[in-house]
């Protein structure tokens, strides 16, 4: 490595999951919005009306374990999608199912608070 400014080691880059044409959720490495962030995809334009069902989510990138301190979801605008909520949760599961303490349904938060700041482990999208 020649002379010249080097990123922190625990720097944190920004990522996506999931995929498809559309955003439904930014999650921040900050709060008010700030800092990395973490981009979900998804092939739908946005989430179903009804909480019962899991429409996305699933265990975050490694990298994005216990990291997001602020988010907001995105979606609708077209007939039967909604703007999503979401739930953050302590733990991941397998697939879209997550465990542990939790926050949510929300649709955005510029602070998750300190019982889950840096605690998130799986995120639902519905
Ligand atoms: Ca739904």
């Amino acid at each position: 490595m020649l002379f010249g400014v080097q990123a922190p080691a625990q720097a944190l880059s920004n990522a996506t999951w999931g995929s498809g044409g559309n955003i439904i959720g930014m999650d921040y490495q900050h709060i008010n919005y700030g800092g990395a962030y973490l981009q979900r995809r998804s092939s739908n334009p946005g989430c179903t009306a009804s909480l019962s069902d899991i429409d996305a989510g699933g265990k975050v990138p490694s990298a994005w374990d216990n990291q997001i301190s602020s988010f907001e979801n995105f979606g609708g605008g077209v007939s039967g999608w909604y703007r999503c909520y979401s739930k953050h949760w302590e733990h991941a599961g397998s697939g879209t199912s997550c465990s542990g303490a939790v926050i949510g349904w929300s649709l955005s938060m510029s602070n998750i608070g300190s019982a889950m700041n840096d605690q998130t482990s799986c995120i639902q999208f519905s």
